[in-house]
């Protein structure tokens, strides 16, 4: 158990390496360069902050603990500020948001999560990398394919499903909301445990796409009342900022109940989904860090937050 925390924790570091090097450099090369630590290097670590999407708020809030906890401490080294910025940020998440609970997940047969997001920030990856995690766990999972809009998106579906080994039923039509539901229906009468919905790369500013996300969730509620049981949005972590209105676009339409961030290994600004995740309160439940099913990951705060202040 050790040894595989520590691989994941090294994956994500090395995940986050880009982010890491760039603030850790700049945080070393300020910290180094002065004798004392005074007003003009509080305004630097900020806009180091600043640099890695962390947002104005949280910044603030860091640099502020920081600048009082050095007031009282004689300790003003490189390790030390590291430390204290890293303390601050994790107990901001430890106060909002605590880890996930699988216990849920037990309580529905069939428990119903949906994948959404806009185009090409990994949706169906992720859906793979949730099918495999739930098939090693044990469960019966089946896919609802109801990415309609793009002609490939079923093949590239059904070479995922074979791969991980879960079922995905071929439901012949172009409405996305009749592939949820005889693929719902199925899941019902064969006592599947997880239903995995995949949909289309929407356009969040696109209201007929948005209209569609509704009809699928009108069919899954119809057949269980308590359904989806999640929704969860997908991010790219190389939008940087413009997640945040990717967030606010989704969210002011359906009802969100987690967010993914994917392509962390290839960013330098893992800092924007901190801010969202505690403006919106919503957690992040995973990270893609990579193409294949394994590069993933379920957030843990702590472990983030080492990775990306180190
Ligand atoms: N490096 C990297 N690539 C990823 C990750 N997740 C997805 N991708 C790639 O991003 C591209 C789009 O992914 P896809 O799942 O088809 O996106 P969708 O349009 O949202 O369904 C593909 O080339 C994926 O292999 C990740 O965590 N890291
Ligand atoms: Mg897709």
């Amino acid at each position: 158990m050790k040894i595989f925390q520590n691989l994941g924790l090294n994956k994500l570091k090395e995940g986050l390496t880009k982010t890491r090097i760039n603030l850790f450099n700049k945080i070393t090369e300020v910290i180094s360069r002065k004798a004392i630590i005074d007003e003009e290097t509080f305004n630097e670590l900020e806009a180091i902050l600043l640099s890695s999407d962390l947002g104005s708020e949280l910044t603030e809030k860091i640099i502020s603990k920081t600048r009082t906890s050095l007031l009282n401490i004689n300790d003003r080294s490189l390790e030390n500020i590291k430390k204290i910025m890293r303390d601050e940020l994790l107990s901001i998440f430890d106060k909002e948001l605590n880890s996930i609970n699988h216990s849920e997940i037990e309580k529905f047969k069939p428990y119903v999560i949906m994948i959404v997001g806009v185009n090409g920030t990994g949706k169906t990856t992720t859906l793979a990398k949730l099918a495999n995690k739930y098939k090693l766990e044990g469960k019966k999972v089946i896919i609802a394919s109801a990415d309609t809009f793009r002609a490939a998106a079923n093949t590239q579906l059904k070479t995922w499903s074979n791969r991980v080994g879960v079922d995905l039923v071929e439901v012949n039509s172009n409405d996305p909301s009749s592939v949820v539901y005889d693929t719902l229906n199925i899941a019902i009468i064969n006592r599947y445990d997880i239903v995995l919905i995949d949909t289309a790369g929407r356009l969040h500013n696109n209201l007929d796409l948005m209209e569609e996300l509704h009809k699928i969730l009108k069919v899954t509620n119809k057949l269980l009342d308590y359904a989806p049981n999640e929704v969860l949005l997908v991010l790219d972590s190389n939008s940087g900022q413009n997640i945040i209105a990717q967030v606010d676009a989704f969210n002011k339409s359906i009802k969100i109940t987690g967010l993914i961030l994917t392509k962390l290994d290839g960013t330098a600004k893992g800092g924007a989904i901190l801010q969202i995740s505690l403006k919106n309160k919503l957690r992040v439940k995973y990270l893609g860090i990579g193409e294949t099913v394994d590069d993933f990951q379920e957030f843990n705060a702590k472990l983030f937050i080492e990775a990306f202040i180190n």
